[in-house]
């Protein structure tokens, strides 16, 4: 299998660029739903130790069905799908120009919640025009066995997030370990007492907010992602779904910049505009390439299909 590393942000993504399963032709939800039924061992094996981490994001290139589209892309990562991935765009951009296959200016990307309109700067910037995002529920409280009561908006990115504003932990990189634990519990917390995105849809990602004391910048993250792994990035689709709930609340005007920084130091810049009263967002930030690779499963090798969870 051929494939193609980058970082987005401290975030990496995988672009599978050939060698993969065929998972047919049509809409890009009907391929991802073969691809987990049939073909999930090559999830695990492109993003599993020990080819690859929890933290890795894979991104299987696929021939659009929309024509419009420079291309299709499904993204998965070490326990499933994920239904858009900011970072893994900007990351997908940037690997699609090292390998000469597009040129800087606007495309638009086929994902299976919809597509986006990604457009590739000089210098490894892009700028992804992500899915419609909205504020499903403000202000759910939920109690975290250890933690007590937390309050928290729904919203959805691209992906479905639980955003808490004021945190029992303070988000600052040395306290990875206990933000990740207050998260995964607040994620269990969620599921047993039922409190889901729209139509029962899984809370699979948690969001936690704090100031930030760098100039410039509105408010850093720590973004939980479904497999436990933390998101070195700031999250295309966290942010996203953040600026709804910001225009939800009146707090950010449609146009105006919305400085994101992740739990790493760097930093996405947002803004939305407004579309039939829909929030349509923008996030925009730099990917580098790290790796041209070709990933070899032995039919011999007892973990060619990764070490599951
Ligand atoms: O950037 O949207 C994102 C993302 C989702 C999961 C990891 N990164």
């Amino acid at each position: 299998m051929e494939v193609v590393d980058s970082h987005t942000a401290g975030e990496p993504t995988r672009v599978v660029l050939g060698g993969g399963p065929d998972v047919g032709r049509g809409a890009l939800r009907e391929r991802l739903r073969r691809l987990a039924e049939q073909h999930d061992d090559f999830r695990s094996a492109v993003v599993n130790e020990p080819r690859g981490s929890d933290v890795i994001v894979g991104a299987l290139l696929c021939e659009p069905f929309d024509p419009q589209c420079a291309a299709g892309v499904i993204f998965f990562n070490n326990v499933g799908y994920l239904g858009m991935c900011g970072h893994g765009t900007i990351g997908l951009m940037v690997t699609l120009a090292h390998l000469g296959r597009i040129a800087p200016g606007e495309h638009r990307i086929e994902t299976p919640v919809g597509v986006v309109k990604a457009t590739l700067h000089d210098g490894g910037r892009v700028t992804v025009e992500n899915v419609a995002s909205y504020r499903h529920r403000a202000g759910v409280v939920v109690d975290v066995p250890g933690y007590g009561a937390v309050k928290g908006d729904i919203a959805w990115g691209g992906n479905w997030f639980f955003l808490v504003e004021h945190p029992p932990v303070t988000v600052s990189f040395a306290q990875v370990d206990a933000l990740t634990e207050f998260s995964w519990m607040l994620r269990r917390a969620l599921e047993s007492n039922g409190i889901t995105g729209a139509e029962g849809a899984v809370i699979d990602h948690i969001e936690l907010f704090s100031p930030s004391p760098a100039a410039g910048v509105d408010s850093r993250n720590f973004v939980l992602c479904p497999g436990k792994a933390y998101d070195r990035s700031p999250c295309g689709t966290g942010t996203s779904a953040k600026m709804a709930c910001l225009h939800a609340d009146g707090k950010l005007a449609p146009g105006a910049v919305w400085r994101q920084e992740g739990i790493l130091g760097t930093v996405f810049e947002g803004t939305y505009a407004l579309r039939e009263g829909r929030v349509i967002p923008s996030v925009s930030g730099s990917a580098w390439v790290t790796a041209e690779a070709r990933l070899i499963l032995d039919p011999l090798d007892p973990f060619r299909t990764g070490i599951r969870q």
